[in-house]
């Protein structure tokens, strides 16, 4: 076995923790949104909080040598003061010192959407503030876990998180507007230098990287309007994150593109200076699957939705006019349940791409299928999870064979747990969480073909 390739499963606070009250947590804009709008919501989730003993020891008894999971800053930061709350820190100490006797690598995300709620009431990502208030609890976390953790994220998927709570409208906090998006979007990037800076500044051990949802972009024929929308959605899609957490950069084009609508002037050069000076040491890449598209010219379409609910099923595309509009099924591809597209293909194109452009270490983050499943039998028998994952780990070897420094695979999940507004249906897990049955843990079979791959270093 490769004893340097992190092989693991992921998850996020918010999904798998639960206890969403307990021990002075506070709420965070997840809680608080789900409860208004009255939606299945995360409080117990898959009580992760109390049962990460039995969920660590599965992981390294499946073979797994690494965990990549997220700090939850209301359980960490009681206000906007920035008072710690203690048992918070300690909470996380137990999840740290039971990866360590399990011999389990920890890999772990500072933010993976859980805004506390106090912050979302003075305008959330809107409020440059807020970018400040994430530096200090950044820190708080370099500070309190620097002995025990030495792979840092800064932000979990900043293009899903803002692009689904400002523009689409389907997740917290729920707005359609172009206008905020940009700028929402403008701070997390400032919020993930300003994250770098403080690590830099402290001489922290180990690295930082970002998270990015990746989705490599292919158009549908060699014509030039079709490679300029390309550019358009690969700036949309990729590079605003990427370009501007790995080159300190954000793309020159899609700024000239957003000024001619939209009002850019909060971007100072104080905050284009902290971005060009803290870049990021490696790239995290969740990758799903790829978007297909053609040029959008026609009609008042500014966009419409993007969003992975079952219900949306064939509609769930991004058109941006005079950019570029969302191909969707391909009859010679194959969908999963919830819409989207398996295409394994994509991932080592894209890797490929990916180092080419910015020559970093890079993970794959997340890589997974969310099907519904019936666990009260004794064993899943989750053979298209194995064939999901096999085919996109092979695609990985196969970049990795061309040159590509991929240094970590993490299965999503790592167990069943909340999927962001389709609840506990969706399920993604190595194990199965019967979530009607006392939350009992049964591994499905794609765990024990997981532990085979590993201890075959990724030949399958
Ligand atoms: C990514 C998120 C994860 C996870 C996964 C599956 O975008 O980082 O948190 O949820 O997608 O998505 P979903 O649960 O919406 O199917």
């Amino acid at each position: 076995m490769n004893h340097d390739f992190l092989w693991g499963g992921a998850t996020a606070s918010y999904q798998c923790e639960g206890a969403w009250k307990e021990d002075d947590k506070v709420k965070s804009m997840w809680d608080h949104y789900l409860h208004e709008e009255n939606l299945e919501n995360g409080d117990i989730a898959s009580d992760h909080y109390h049962r990460y003993e039995e969920d660590i020891r599965m992981m390294a008894e499946g073979g797994q040598n690494s965990y990549r999971f997220s700090l939850s800053w209301p359980r960490i930061i009681k206000n906007k003061e920035g008072d710690v709350n203690e048992k918070g820190i300690e909470f996380y100490h137990k999840i740290l010192d039971t990866c360590k006797k399990y011999g389990i690598e920890p890999f772990v995300t500072i933010y993976h959407w859980d805004l506390p709620q106090y912050w979302e009431e003075t305008g959330g990502w809107l409020n440059e503030e807020v970018c400040y208030a994430y530096q200090h609890y950044a820190k708080v976390c370099f500070d309190n876990f620097k002995d025990k953790i030495t792979h840092w994220v800064t932000f979990n998927e900043p293009k899903w998180f803002i692009c689904s709570g400002y523009l689409i409208g389907n997740y917290p906090p729920a707005h359609q507007n172009p206008q905020e998006t940009i700028k929402a979007a403008f701070h997390v990037m400032y919020a993930n230098a300003l994250g770098v800076k403080a690590f830099r500044e402290g001489n922290y051990p180990g690295n930082i990287g970002i998270v990015h949802s990746f989705t490599p972009v292919n158009g549908i024929d060699d014509t030039v309007e079709t490679k300029i929308a390309m550019r358009y959605a690969d700036n949309y899609c990729n590079n605003w994150i990427l370009d501007t957490a790995a080159k300190g950069e954000i793309p020159i084009d899609l700024l000239t593109a957003l000024s001619k609508i939209y009002d850019i002037s909060f971007i100072k050069p104080k905050h284009l200076k902290t971005i060009k000076e803290n870049t990021v040491d490696f790239l995290g890449l969740n990758y799903y699957s790829r978007t297909l598209v053609k040029p959008y010219t026609e009609g008042e379409t500014v966009l419409i939705v993007n969003h992975k609910g079952k219900e949306s099923k064939g509609e769930s595309k991004v058109i941006l006019k005079g950019w570029f509009e969302q191909v969707l099924h391909d009859p010679n591809m194959t969908y999963t349940e919830w819409d989207t597209e398996i295409y394994p293909k994509g991932l080592q194109e894209g890797l490929i791409e990916v180092y080419q452009r910015y020559h970093l270490p890079i993970y794959i983050t997340e890589n997974g299928v969310g099907v519904q499943e019936d666990v009260s039998v004794d064993q899943v028998q989750d053979d298209y999870r194995i064939a999901f994952m096999n085919d996109h780990i092979n695609a990985i070897m196969n970049a990795m064979d061309e040159g590509v420094d991929v240094k970590g695979y993490y299965a999503w999940s790592s167990f069943d747990l909340y999927s962001w507004k389709n609840g506990c249906k969706k399920r993604y897990g190595l194990v199965a969480v019967d979530f009607e049955d006392n939350l009992k843990r049964k591994p499905k079979k794609s765990y024990y073909w997981y532990k085979e791959m590993i201890q075959n270093n990724g030949k399958t």
